[in-house]
């Protein structure tokens, strides 16, 4: 496993290599380059949700920044946590609750030193400019007093202006130092090994004063430019008012020697030496963290950005660092700015979208089909949701015309409706109710399948197969279809459904039953008629035969009564009456006129 780093390098310049399992940078065979960022480093930032305070030490080389950069993570390490090349940051961040109310998360960030006998000054000046951007705090720290002439150590800020441009890319419009100064870090001037007392003398007489009163009486106070060629006085007042203009509040401290003793002096960094130290300086130490914590405030960036997280501080460093490389050294930090907030609008939008698919998703698939009601009320306690998220993660971006194109872009993301706002014609609500149309016809589809298996096959099988002229409820078994369909159909689809499935599948069996109750009453009629033939054959036959015995009796007759006319016409008139008679009472039975 790799080892678990007190700091990381946040940037540092191309001829080292970080070594991840080491938690070192590695130095590579070549000259020094561009500076790159370390991804490591950005992964750790873009973890830190809410405002951030970075305090970065600068300053000449080796004049003790890394142990006071050491002594201002909380809490405060034994050991020297820095190894300066590029920017490093401590890795042990702590909350501070600003006096604003605003919780910040803190860490510190230390540099390597400016005027380093391997960095060319362009580099210097780079640095310089990078924590100048980055940080919240920034602490200038140098050794000794400092004096009206030692005003050329404040060159790395006289220069800020000629690497930061503020101007809109291809527009003449000037932005004015007020309009970004506030984006800037307050700034400490600390002076190591200072023991001696400071004072002014307004009047007559000495005042004893503090270090800040003197640096801003006595080094920062502008000298009166006499005329002609005073080129040392003009450039000691660019670098004054860069100082004073620049940063928002400027503050000055003093930490006396930590020791007289050399070896204790040049082994500051390990944990046993802190025993040894002047137990004055010690107490100066937290003077000095007691004022830092003063001019904390949470980082803010220019142009747009307001209160930034880790996530946007890990985007400018990118961008700062590679504007850095590819603009030969000038950084348009509105530029920066813009794309920094499209970046984290992108971003922003993209969650916010993920939170309302990711719930309307969920509840699609546990209810679908379901009334479409039921679809677009949930889509706005979604929708709800993902703007809820949208805003609160945007609070801090103050680009209007931004926010509202990202907005509208999740809003058309989300649900299209058409001109007069009644129908969704776009986005994701339109693929929810899209499928719960499907899904609701597969489903209604498979209901009106079940129930013609269960009700009405049976209905319409038995119904074939009976022949016994038994009346069969169909009416009521129809209606028993239907009620069943109403109680198990969902969704949208459950009229469209009923009227081309269900009601056809009705239909069919209605004329089945139709055609049936004909089938069979023809075959009733047939047998009838079948019945009267046989019976008008019984009668026939009967008729014949009885016409047959009448004229047997005739003949007889007429054989032993040859006058006996009259007898004769009476029987045959009795017969053919009878023959009717026979034949009427069959019509009367059938009902039947045949
Ligand atoms: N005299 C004196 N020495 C100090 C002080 N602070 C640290 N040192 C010693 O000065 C040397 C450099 O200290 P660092 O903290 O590494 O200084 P630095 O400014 O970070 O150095 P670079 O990163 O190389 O620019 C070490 O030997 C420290 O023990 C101080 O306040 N006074
Ligand atoms: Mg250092």
């Amino acid at each position: 496993m790799d080892k678990v780093h007190t700091s990381i390098p946040l940037c540092f310049p191309d001829n080292f290599e970080w070594d991840r399992g080491s938690g070192t940078l590695v130095k590579k065979r070549k000259a020094r380059g561009k500076l790159v960022v370390c991804e490591d480093a950005l992964q750790i930032l873009r973890s830190i949700d809410g405002p951030i305070c970075p305090i970065a030490v600068t300053g000449p080389a080796r004049c003790g920044k890394s142990y006071i950069a050491s002594q201002m993570v909380e809490s405060r390490p034994h050991d020297c946590v820095f190894k300066t090349s590029g920017i490093w940051m401590s890795t042990d961040m702590f909350k501070k609750k600003l006096r604003k109310g605003v919780e910040v998360t803190v860490f510190v960030m230390d540099t390597e030193g400016l005027g380093a006998y391997d960095a060319y000054s362009e580099d210097d000046l780079q640095m310089f400019s990078l924590v100048s951007l980055l940080a919240s705090v920034l602490v200038y720290n140098s050794r000794g007093s400092m004096t009206v002439h030692d005003i050329k150590n404040l060159r790395w800020v006289g220069t800020l202006g000629n690497v930061i441009n503020v101007d809109e890319v291809g527009k003449g419009t000037k932005s004015k130092v007020k309009d970004f100064i506030k984006f800037f870090p307050n700034v400490m001037w600390l002076l190591c090994d200072v023991s001696m007392t400071f004072s002014i003398s307004p009047g007559d007489e000495e005042i004893e004063v503090d270090i800040k009163d003197y640096i801003l009486e006595e080094v920062l106070k502008l000298e009166e430019e006499t005329g002609d060629g005073d080129d040392r006085v003009k450039e000691g007042n660019t670098y004054r008012n860069a100082l004073l203009k620049s940063f928002p509040v400027f503050d000055a401290f003093k930490l006396s020697t930590p020791s007289i003793d050399i070896n204790v002096l040049a082994n500051m960094h390990k944990e046993e030496t802190r025993s040894k130290l002047d137990k004055d300086f010690l107490a100066e130490v937290d003077g000095l963290l007691g004022r830092l914590a003063i001019l904390m405030k949470p980082k803010k960036a220019w142009p747009y950005v307001g209160n930034i997280h880790g996530k946007q501080f890990a985007e400018l460093l990118k961008e700062y660092v590679s504007e850095f490389s590819s603009s030969g050294g000038v950084l348009n930090i509105r530029s920066i700015g813009s794309r920094v907030v499209e970046t984290l609008l992108n971003d922003v939008h993209e969650k916010a979208f993920d939170k309302y698919t990711s719930k309307m998703d969920e509840f699609l698939k546990s209810v679908l089909p379901c009334p479409n009601h039921e679809v677009v009320y949930k889509h706005k306690t979604c929708l709800d949701r993902a703007m809820q998220y949208f805003n609160v993660k945007s609070k801090y971006i103050k680009d209007s015309d931004s926010l509202s194109i990202y907005r509208k872009k999740l809003l058309e993301r989300i649900a299209v409706y058409s001109d007069d706002g009644l129908t969704c014609v776009g986005g994701h609500l339109k693929t929810s109710l899209a499928s719960n149309v499907k899904q609701s016809d597969v489903f209604c589809k498979k209901i009106v399948d079940d129930l013609f298996k269960e009700k009405l096959k049976p209905l319409m099988d038995y119904c074939e197969e009976d022949d016994t002229g038994q009346s069969i409820d169909v009416e009521s078994a129809i209606n028993d279809v239907e009620t069943e369909y109403k109680k198990r159909a969902r969704g949208p689809q459950i009229w469209h459904v009923y009227k081309t499935e269900l009601a056809e599948d009705q239909e069919n069996v209605e004329e089945l039953m139709r055609s049936l109750k004909i089938e069979k009453e023809k075959i009733m009629h047939l047998s009838w008629k079948d019945d009267i033939v046989e019976q008008k054959k019984g009668i026939a036959n009967d008729r014949e035969e009885s016409i047959a015995a009448i004229l047997s009796q005739v003949n007889q007759l007429l054989k032993s009564h040859p006058g006996l006319a009259n007898e004769l016409q009476i029987l045959i008139a009795q017969s053919k009456e009878e023959s009717k008679k026979q034949e009427k009472e069959l019509m009367k039975k059938h009902d039947c006129t045949d």
